[in-house]
């Protein structure tokens, strides 16, 4: 029997299009590679006819997109000598640089906001040996705190504004363009700081030949750090659709937002870091923002799970709460592909999906009659 080459990565893969060297220590978990799935039972129950694909990113090593991210910080941070990483985080990117530091056997410290962050996350951060510190205030007041302690401590910070993380990021649309051998018309992303956007604007620019001025000349994103492969590949890009939480959405008031909330606490931003790229990225897409109401998020959460079998974070939900609007409203016209990407799995957040079942937990005797009624009962039609 033939065998496959063992996949190690998204370095490894991509690496003549990442900032990485010949010798360079790779610091990778097997993270990238993600199923995308087309859905069938959502779609079909919709007015208009439409291709919708979900990026399950919930199923990278720690449970997130950040993992392709943090592969790339750390492999860098490992490579320049730093001995300690800082992030400030909501919840998995501190998951994800607590096991990437594990792995590279240096040291992650983690601000988190005092009881905001999903179970699961904390639960990581704990477990990879991380050095967990939780402020009494929320992302936007912990980066602030992360960019002044870098400047006076030996750690490199692994937010999204180190530039390498969105390199890693941009993977995701090669991944996306190699299997439908196209761009979609459209890629609906749940936005916090808005780096996962840019990031993935950037690949599917490298990846196309429509974009003359980002081929062939540097990338206004990421300061020279990525190498363009110069072939045309594509010749589309899609729109850029991003979607908030409406307790949490700058990007709609057009201004920061000081008390951000929502169920999704993992886009619980009020000062994104990227507000100006995701701007760009907006203009040069022909894109736009929106927002998504909790109950909306939490509803189309329930559908994905009930409906295709497909399990995500609240926060990544809001991809497809804002995809099936923008779908029945028309904004995405009939005969569109469309890539929702679910950047988190939904096992990160257990408290909110009990909480939110409708499903009823029956329990009764362990005998043979009292299961057999409790089946008849429940039996569809
Ligand atoms: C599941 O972990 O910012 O717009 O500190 O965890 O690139 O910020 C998480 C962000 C979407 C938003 N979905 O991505 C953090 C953090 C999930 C997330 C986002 C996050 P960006």
């Amino acid at each position: 029997m033939p065998f496959r080459p063992r996949y190690t990565g998204l370095i490894d893969k991509y690496r003549d299009r990442l900032p990485v060297h010949d010798d360079t220590r790779i610091i990778s978990l097997g993270e990238g590679n993600t199923p995308l799935i087309r859905l069938h039972n959502i779609p079909s129950k919709l007015s208009k006819d439409v291709e919708i694909y979900v990026k399950y990113e919930g199923l990278n090593p720690t449970g997130s997109f950040k993992d392709r991210g943090m592969t790339m910080a750390v492999t860098k941070a490992v490579e320049e000598g730093s001995k300690a990483i800082i992030c400030a985080s909501t919840g998995n990117t501190s998951a994800a640089a607590a096991a990437y530091a594990a792995r590279a056997g240096i040291t992650a410290f983690v601000l988190i906001p005092d009881g905001k962050i999903a179970l699961g996350k904390l639960a990581q951060a704990m477990m990879h040996g991380a050095v967990v510190i939780q402020i009494k205030g929320n992302f936007d007041a912990g980066m602030q705190l992360v960019k002044e302690v870098a400047k006076e401590a030996p750690v490199t910070i692994v937010n999204s504004i180190n530039p390498y993380r969105l390199q890693g990021q941009k993977t995701a649309a090669f991944e996306i363009v190699e299997e439908l051998g196209r761009a979609p018309d459209f890629h609906c992303l749940p936005v916090g700081n808005a780096g996962n956007i840019t990031a993935h604007w950037i690949g599917y620019c490298e990846y196309s030949s429509a974009s003359g001025e980002m081929v062939t000349g540097a990338c206004a994103y990421c300061e020279g750090h990525c190498k363009f492969a110069g072939g045309a590949i594509v010749g589309n890009r899609p729109r850029m659709l991003g979607y908030q939480a409406a307790g949490s959405a700058p990007f709609m008031r057009g201004e920061m937002v000081d008390d951000p909330e929502t169920v999704a606490t993992a886009i619980r931003i009020g000062h994104p870091q990227s507000w100006d790229m995701a701007w760009k990225v907006k203009e040069e897409s022909g894109g736009w923002f929106d927002e998504c109401t909790d109950d909306e998020i939490l509803a189309a959460q329930k559908l994905l799970a009930e409906s295709e079998g497909v399990f995500c974070e609240p926060a990544s939900a809001t991809s497809l709460a804002g995809a099936l609007k923008d779908i029945e409203s028309g904004k995405i016209p009939q005969g569109s592909s469309i890539v929702c990407t679910l950047t988190g799995h939904g096992l990160k957040d257990p408290d909110t999906a009990i909480k939110q079942s409708s499903a009823p937990l029956t329990t009764v005797e362990a005998e043979l009659s009292a299961v057999k009624a409790a089946i008849l009962e429940n039996m569809a039609d």
